[in-house]
């Protein structure tokens, strides 16, 4: 039931010095994720994905098209819930306070499944944002973005072998009169006590009049349950920082679910970046939660040709525990 679910010594951090070359022949187009695995009863999994890139400016790119912080109060008036659970406003419990004393991402208000204590059990319910908006086209890179926290319980024992589903949340999208469908992974477990922010790729639906929502579901278990900020629906080409030392922030990178963040370090290899002040990590103050599995994704870039020899490079430090503690 604890929102913080920090178990063993686990850490890992990266700080880029990732390579350039400028071959200006396009050849492949696809982001570098940076993935950890942790679940004590399977056997260890840790990998990196790395593949390469060309270079970019030290800018984020992001044309808001439209964007909800919560904080002016009228938050209840441009979202619903159509099953209950989902509230707007300042929450009591849940995320660490920020730098202005609130348990959100950014100012005074969020969307939460609870401001002031657990969820209940069994509920299914959608946050839903009520108006519509027509998807900018394709090729400007329409993309919804957010920040959430979410520790959601897992499943509970019913006997005889058999558990329940636990609780667990996804981003979900409505073409005109259609079905709600996700576009997102399925949030499960925890984004280890930190706000992380994805990235969802929302041009297939170019064009389209969509709304969208966050759906909750939970079975027996309950927990604090899942916290919206910042949501945004932003176009413009991301741009891969090369190198990138994370000294501007996440930039147009993107957190699959959770447990990455990026930011000055206070534990890990000394408490400090390989560069600068800044890096990536899996938590930059303590120990990643258990059962998570996300990737840290870079924006898209376009591989230099082969004779120009494209490589990754960065700097990184890990200390992942892994089954029996080996
Ligand atoms: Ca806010
Ligand atoms: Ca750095």
């Amino acid at each position: 039931m604890s929102p913080v679910k920090t178990s063993k010594t686990n850490d890992m951090m990266v700080s880029t010095c990732l390579f350039m070359t400028t071959n200006p022949l396009l050849q492949r187009q696809f982001p570098a994720t940076f993935g950890v695995n942790d679940q004590p009863l399977n056997p260890f999994k840790f990998f990196l994905i790395l593949v390469l890139l060309t270079c970019g400016s030290h800018l984020r790119a992001e044309t808001v098209v439209w964007q909800d912080n919560f904080d002016d109060g009228n938050g209840d008036n441009r979202w619903f819930s159509d099953f209950g659970v989902w509230q707007i406003g300042s929450p009591t419990v849940g995320p660490r306070t920020n730098a202005a004393g609130s348990r959100t991402f950014s100012g005074s208000h969020c969307a939460t499944t609870g401001l002031n204590g657990n969820y209940p059990s069994s509920q299914d319910s959608r946050l839903i944002r009520i108006a519509s908006f027509t998807v900018p086209n394709a090729n400007q890179n329409p993309r919804l973005r957010f920040w959430h926290w979410y520790s959601f319980a897992g499943p509970a024992y019913l006997g005889l072998g058999v558990y329940d589903e636990g609780s667990y949340g996804s981003v979900e999208i409505k073409v005109g009169a259609g079905n709600w469908q996700p576009v997102s992974p399925t949030y499960v477990r925890s984004t280890s006590a930190i706000w992380s922010r994805p990235s969802i790729d929302l041009a297939p639906f170019a064009g389209r009049s969509v709304q969208i929502a966050f759906h909750f579901h939970s079975a027996a278990n309950r927990d604090v349950g899942w916290y919206v900020d910042d949501v945004a629906v932003v176009t413009d080409a991301p741009v891969l920082n090369n190198p990138d030392g994370f000294e501007s922030g996440l930039s147009d990178w993107s957190v699959e679910s959770g447990t990455w963040e990026v930011g000055v370090p206070t534990s890990g290899p000394g408490d400090r970046a390989h560069g600068g002040t800044n890096c990536a990590a899996t938590v930059l103050a303590g120990n990643y939660a258990s059962s998570v599995d996300s990737r840290l994704i870079s924006p898209s870039f376009t591989v230099p040709a082969s004779n120009s020899y494209p490589r990754l490079r960065f700097w990184h430090w890990h200390s992942i525990e892994c089954r029996n503690g080996k």
